[in-house]
C-alpha cells in the first residue's frame, strides 16, 4: 500500500474561527459525540440534523446513537431543540446515523446509514417537520453515505452511494463512489461506478460521498470523503489503534450525465490540521462532511464532523472550488 504522507487543506477553504459550531455541551439531553451533521436551508432558516452518540465520556463508553435537530438564523449560532428528533432501535436495527438533508420536489428528504444485525444499509426518508420520518427506501447491505441530487436528471431521481464490496475488492476496505437512478425514489437501479479510489491521489483505502451535490453552471459540485491508512499510526483517540485519516475532496459531475466526472481536485479540500480535528476526540485525524449550503453570493458553507466528536464549519467561494477541479485525463 502506497503511503500518502503529509496533507494540507486547500488555501481556498477557511475554517470558521468559532469552531466547533456544535458540541455536546450545546445539547439539552444526554449527548457525548455530536458530529456528522446534515444541513440545509429551509424556509429562511438553517436546519441541522446531527448524529449524537451518547454514553460516558469519563469511561469512554458509547451507549447509543440518536439524531438531534438544531435551527439557526445565520448558519453559525445554533439552537438545539429540546428532544432528539429520531432514533431507531429494534431487534434488527441498532442505530441510524450520519444524516444528509436535501430539498427535492419541495419536500425534505434525509439519507442516513442504518446498522443492522445483517449489515449496514443506506436509507432514504421524507419528513415535513424534521420529527416524523417516513422511510421510502432501504438498500441491501452493505451500503451507506447516500446523497440525493436536488432535482431529477433526465426524468430520474439520482443518488450517489458507497457500497462496500469486501469480497470483490480483495478483502480489504477498497471502496468507491457509485451512482444509481430511480423513477420514484423507491426502486433504484442503472448503477454505475462514478469515481474509483485509485483516482484520488490522497486516498489509499476508500472514498465515499460527503454532502449532497449542488448545481453550478460548470457541473454538480460534489464533495466526498477520502481515507488513507498507515500501519505506522497507533493509538489516536479512544480505540487501541486508529490508523486512518479522513480528508475531504471535491469534484464536478456533468450536469446532464452525473455518471461522468468532469473535474477533480487532485489535492484535498480539507485535511485534518486544526487542534479539534487532530486531538482530544474519539477518532482523531478525521474530517467528515455531510452538509453543504451554497449561498446566493457564492459562499459555500461546509459542515463537517471533526474527530468524530464535534460539528465544525468551513467556508469557501464556490468559484474557487470549481477552479480546483481539473479535467480528468
Ligand atoms: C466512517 C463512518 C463515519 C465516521 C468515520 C470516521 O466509516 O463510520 O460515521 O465519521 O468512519 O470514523
Amino acid at each position: 500500500m502506497q503511503l500518502i504522507g503529509e496533507l494540507k487543506s486547500s488555501p481556498a477553504i477557511t475554517r470558521y474561527p468559532g469552531n466547533p459550531v456544535l458540541s455536546a455541551q450545546d445539547v439539552p439531553y444526554p449527548a457525548m459525540l455530536v458530529f456528522n451533521a446534515g444541513v440545509m436551508k429551509y424556509q429562511g432558516k438553517y436546519v441541522m440534523v446531527f448524529r449524537n452518540d451518547y454514553g460516558s465520556l469519563e469511561d469512554q463508553r458509547l451507549d447509543g446513537t440518536n439524531l438531534g435537530l438544531a435551527f439557526s438564523d445565520d448558519g453559525l449560532r445554533w439552537q438545539v431543540q429540546p428532544t432528539p428528533c429520531w432514533a431507531m432501535k429494534t431487534d434488527e436495527v441498532s442505530r441510524v446515523y450520519d444524516p444528509r438533508l436535501m430539498l427535492l420536489d419541495g419536500r425534505i428528504y434525509m439519507c442516513f446509514a442504518v446498522d443492522t444485525r445483517h449489515g449496514v444499509r443506506g436509507g432514504i426518508a421524507v419528513t415535513d417537520d424534521f420529527y416524523h420520518y417516513e422511510i421510502v427506501h432501504m438498500s441491501v447491505p452493505d451500503n451507506r453515505n447516500m446523497v440525493l441530487f436536488s432535482e431529477r436528471i433526465g426524468g430520474k431521481y439520482v443518488r450517489l452511494e458507497r457500497p462496500f464490496p469486501v469480497y470483490g475488492r480483495g478483502g480489504g476496505e477498497r471502496f468507491d463512489i457509485w451512482l444509481s437512478d430511480s423513477p420514484d425514489l423507491v426502486y433504484w437501479g442503472n448503477s454505475d461506478l462514478v469515481l474509483g479510489v485509485e483516482h484520488v491521489p490522497y486516498a489509499n483505502l476508500k472514498i465515499g460521498p460527503a454532502a449532497p451535490p449542488v448545481k453550478t453552471p460548470k457541473g454538480w459540485l460534489t464533495t466526498f470523503h477520502a481515507v488513507d491508512f498507515d500501519s505506522g499510526r497507533g493509538k489516536n483517540g479512544w480505540e487501541a489503534k486508529w490508523q486512518k485519516r479522513y480528508t475531504a475532496g471535491v469534484m464536478l459531475l456533468d450536469l446532464d450525465d452525473p455518471r461522468k466526472v468532469v473535474g477533480l481536485a487532485r489535492s484535498p479540500l480539507l485535511a485534518p490540521e486544526a487542534p479539534y480535528e487532530i486531538s482530544g476526540g474519539f477518532r482523531n485525524n478525521a474530517v467528515f462532511p455531510c452538509g453543504l449550503v451554497l449561498e446566493d453570493d457564492g459562499e459555500v458553507k461546509f459542515y463537517y464532523g471533526a474527530a468524530d466528536t464535534t460539528t465544525c464549519l468551513a467556508t469557501a467561494d464556490v468559484a474557487d472550488l470549481i477552479a480546483m477541479c481539473e479535467p480528468m485525463a
